[in-house]
Formats: C-alpha cells, sequence, structure tokens
C-alpha cells in the first residue's frame, strides 16, 4: 500500500478557472499510476468557505469549485479502474461560521443551538489551547462559542448523541459516493472539553468509544473500507486508540527523523527507530499499522527543511524500507518547496503542483502565486522527468522497490550495527529479510557488504569485492534470504 496525498485545488485545472478540479484529477490519474501510487488521500472537497476546506459549510455537497458529485463518482470508478483507491478526508470535529447548523444555532433553532458549546460565567475567555498562543474561546456578536482551531471553526457538540447518527450519515453518504475509506481529522478532539469546568481537556475513552461505534458503522457499510486516524501527539497517547484505526500517523517518526537527518547523528537515527517503530508494529502496542511520512499539510515541505536533495532522498529511502505504510504529501516528489506561517496558516506549503518549467501551461492551477517555487527552479515535474537522479525518478524508484517488497509493511526491524556515518539495518519477516545501509554523512563511507542481491542503491556507491563504499547520505539495499 502506498499513499499519496492530493491537494485538489493545487493539482490540475479541467476548466481554466485556475483551480484543480475532480475531472483534473480524472485527466491526471495516469500521473497517480506513472508514479506507482495505489492509493490517495484526498484532503477534503466538501462545500467550505476555506482554501483548505477543513471548515465544512455543508457535509453532503461537493464544493462547487471542485465539480459535483457525479464527478466525484466518476473519478473514483475510473481511479479504480486503474488500481487506485481513495481515502477521503473528513473533519468532522467542528464546521465552518457559515454552516446552515451554526447559522440555525445561532438563531437560536433547536436542536442546532445545542450542537455547539456556548460560553457562561465558568468559561476563562481568555484560555489558550496547550500547543500555542491561539484562545479556545471565539466571539461572535455577543457571545462566545468553543473553537478549537479557531475563529472560522465552531467545535460540534458530541455529547449530543443524534450528531452521532448524522455523523454516520455523512459517512455513508460518501462510502456510498464509492470512497474507499476515512482520514479522520483530529481524532483525538471529538471530546477535547469538559463542560464541567468549562476547560480544554482530552477525554481519550469517549473519543475511543465515539471512534468503536463510527469505525463499526463504516464497516457495516463497506467492509474493506480503511480508516486512518490523525492524532497529532507522543505515542503513549497514540496508544490510547490501540486497536481502532487500520492505519495511525507516526508523528513522531516524522518529527525525529527530520531532527536526525539535520543533525546526521547515526546515534539518534537508532534511537528514532526503537522509538518511534516499535510501538506500532502489529506485535506492538498501538495496533494501527504506521503510516510513514515526513511531511504533510501543516508542515514545512521536505525540501525546504533539510535544504539538501541529497538528504530527502535519503528521507524517502528510510520511510521506504522501514514497516508500515509509506505516505507521500504531493509535490514533495518533484522537490516542491514550501513554509508555512504556522499551523493556521498552511497555504505556502499547498502551492500549486508544478507541472512545466516555465510555471504555466494547460491544466496548471494558479489559484496561489508561487512564493516558493518559483518558474526554472527545477522543481516541476518537467524539469524532474527528464533527470535520472532526480527526486521524482528516485521516488519512483523507491516505490517500485516497495511494492515488490510488499512484506515490508508487516516486516520487523533489527538494528544490526552502527557507527558514526552509517547505520546497518535488518528488516524481516519469516520469508524475507533484507539489509539497508543508510549513510547519513556528506562524506562517503566504507563498510563491511553482506553476501546478498542487490535490490536499491541511491547514490553513487561503489563495490569493491566484500567493501561497501557508500556515497555520501547513499543508500544500499542487499537480499539477504
Ligand atoms: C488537522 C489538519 C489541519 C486542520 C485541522 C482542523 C486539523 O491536518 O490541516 O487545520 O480541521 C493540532 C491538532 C491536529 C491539527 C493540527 C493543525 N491537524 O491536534 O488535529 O493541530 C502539538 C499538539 C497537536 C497539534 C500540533 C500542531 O499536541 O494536537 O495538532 O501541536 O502543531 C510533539 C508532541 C505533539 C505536538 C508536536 C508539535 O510531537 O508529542 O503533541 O503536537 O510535538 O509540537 C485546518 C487549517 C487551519 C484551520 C483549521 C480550521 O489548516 O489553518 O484553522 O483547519
Amino acid at each position: 500500500m502506498i499513499f499519496y496525498e492530493l491537494y485538489l485545488r493545487s493539482f490540475y485545472d479541467s476548466n481554466e478557472d485556475g483551480l484543480g478540479d475532480l475531472k483534473g484529477l480524472k485527466e491526471k490519474l495516469d500521473y497517480l499510476v506513472e508514479l506507482g501510487v495505489d492509493h490517495v488521500w484526498l484532503l477534503p472537497i466538501m462545500k467550505s468557505p476555506a482554501f483548505h476546506g477543513y471548515t465544512v459549510s455543508n457535509f453532503y455537497e461537493v464544493n462547487p469549485v471542485y465539480g459535483n458529485l457525479n464527478d466525484v463518482k466518476e473519478v473514483l470508478s475510473e481511479g479504480h479502474k486503474k488500481g487506485i483507491k481513495f481515502v477521503l478526508d473528513l473533519p468532522i470535529n467542528h464546521v465552518a461560521v457559515t454552516s446552515d447548523w451554526f447559522q440555525k444555532a445561532l438563531k437560536g433553532e433547536e436542536p442546532y443551538k445545542d450542537w455547539f458549546v456556548w460560553a457562561n460565567e465558568k468559561a476563562d475567555l481568555n484560555e489558550k489551547r496547550h500547543w500555542d498562543d491561539s484562545k479556545i474561546w471565539q466571539k461572535i456578536g455577543n457571545k462566545y462559542f468553543y473553537g478549537i482551531f479557531g475563529p472560522a471553526s465552531p467545535d460540534l457538540y458530541f455529547e449530543r448523541k443524534e450528531l452521532w447518527q448524522e455523523i454516520k450519515n455523512i459517512f455513508k453518504f460518501w462510502l456510498d459516493a464509492g470512497f474507499d475509506g476515512f482520514r479522520l481529522d483530529a481524532a483525538k478532539h471529538i471530546f477535547d472539553f469538559d463542560t464541567e469546568t468549562m476547560r480544554f481537556k482530552y477525554q481519550h475513552e469517549k473519543n475511543v468509544e465515539f471512534w468503536k461505534e463510527m469505525i463499526s458503522f463504516i464497516k457495516s457499510i463497506k467492509n474493506e473500507a480503511l480508516v486512518i486516524s490523525e492524532v497529532w501527539d507522543a505515542p503513549e497517547i497514540v496508544r490510547k486508540y490501540e486497536g481502532i484505526f487500520d492505519i495511525g500517523f507516526n508523528f513522531p517518526i516524522a518529527e525525529d527523523l527530520k531532527t536526525t537527518l539535520k543533525d546526521e547523528n547515526t546515534q539518534r537515527f537508532v534511537e528514532t527507530l526503537n522509538k518511534c517503530i516499535p510501538e506500532y508494529l502489529p506485535t506492538g502496542k498501538v495496533f494501527s499499522a504506521s503510516g510513514n511520512f515526513l511531511t504533510n499539510h501543516d508542515m514545512t515541505r521536505i525540501l525546504s527543511d533539510l535544504k539538501s536533495e541529497e538528504k530527502v532522498k535519503l528521507g524517502f529511502s528510510i520511510i521506504y524500507t522501514l514497516p508500515g505504510i509509506p505516505f507521500i504529501y504531493y509535490g514533495e516528489e518533484i522537490g516542491m518547496k514550501g513554509i508555512p506561517i504556522d499551523v493556521n496558516f498552511t497555504e505556502d506549503s499547498q502551492e500549486p503542483f508544478h507541472w512545466y518549467e516555465n510555471g504555466f501551461g494547460l491544466g496548471q492551477t494558479e489559484w496561489k502565486g508561487y512564493k516558493f517555487n518559483p518558474p526554472y527552479s527545477g522543481n516541476s515535474y518537467e524539469e524532474q522527468a527528464k533527470d535520472r537522479n532526480s527526486i521524482l525518478n528516485i521516488v519512483k524508484n523507491l516505490i517500485k522497490f516497495r511494492k515488490n517488497n510488499s512484506w515490508i509493511d508487516n516486516a520487523k526491524i533489527d538494528i544490526l550495527n552502527f557507527d558514526q556515518n552509517v547505520v546497518k539495518l535488518k528488516v524481516y519477516d519469516q520469508l524475507n529479510e533484507i539489509i539497508a545501509y543508510y549513510n547519513l554523512k556528506s562524506s562517503n563511507s566504507s563498510f563491511f557488504l553482506e553476501n546478498g542481491t542487490r535490490l536499491l542503491s541511491i547514490g553513487e556507491n561503489i563495490i569493491d569485492g566484500k567493501n561497501l563504499k557508500l556515497a555520501p547520505y547513499g543508500v544500499y539495499v542487499v537480499k539477504h534470504k
């Protein structure tokens, strides 16, 4: 299973309005086939006033800038024919201020007014959320509503059981349209508020109860549907959700791996693997498969972060040789750059997919001017496709390697050895075994090479008898069994 996180607005424009759309995606499915991915995580496409789509104004309507429900059905069915499955991002923790539900609530209409949390005298109107300085109470007219993600997104109040049924109807609606599963946004936030104290407070047990019921409903409609959770937190918190979701994003590995690559520190890499991977193995404690990734739409793009194409290739090589399910964020495969202002203003890491060398042409989306990916910067599909050693061609090789070795999804790992420069890792299951060598340093490095057939070589690596001379940031993988 190889996932591609796709942002429709930035992908491919079929009607020359500058915005990517569903018909555009249909036209470009072959790009995904060429890349080799078999699963798409589609960022929200429901009606929304926001560019990112995470504030939904109607859960049963396609954002008209993207097309209509028929276009959804067509692209999904065409994709299915080409071997691609689609998982829809469904942010159900909150709605848009412009949604009917919230507008009716503002007028005091039943039941909607009770679907939101309104501040009373117990609330501290200056309370901040725990990860940054944003306030959790949002003013509208002379009232305050609870909105953990800011003034554009009133949180739904899930103590109201009828909401649970409403959410099931939404899941059913999109499964019936042909989706193969969901990425469950902000999964730890469904119950993150204590009405007794009127304070922010995660209630993981209640979240677990909620998701169990939703997932058993989803699976009762489509047994093979995939559910992926976004719980952006430390492993001990993720563990509280064990056994519920098919895949859980491994945020710790994304964060630690990037630090490791920046520091070029093998000791830290070993610690990262020990800390972040076993937790998520099928035999580990988390139980959902580890969703392995380097970046997503909330984060600084990988090339802007690591500032070296070779390190980016090494980062992807690590992701594609580790157990779990690899995810790639659109544009990373062509070396696009982007640095969001912060998690509240992320458009700079969601720039138009760069199809053409000069930045413009048929299908090119132009909803946002390029700030980080100007014309002729080398990070367009056109330029990357021509260069044998481009990030694009390396990623394609890695995907091919991974598809030929899909057993790695459920494999185990052992760190065999490491020195100042190189880490040697065994990845294995009952039938298969590979040895991977990663050079974390900017200099060549020699290592004793185990017997076996070469499966992968990234960088100008040289074999001299039993000696493997790894190129700077080079990767070499042999099949051992
Ligand atoms: C999702 C989407 C995001 C979306 C929303 C809201 C949720 O991916 O695009 O925003 O629909 C928190 C939430 C996540 C949320 C991100 C943006 N992502 O939990 O669900 O914010 C800490 C916190 C996390 C927090 C993270 C953010 O614990 O909860 O994520 O910081 O930086 C260690 C710690 C770990 C810590 C990290 C980082 O790993 O263990 O706990 O995480 O360090 O410090 C969209 C838009 C927004 C808009 C909103 C309505 O992008 O602009 O406001 O919609």
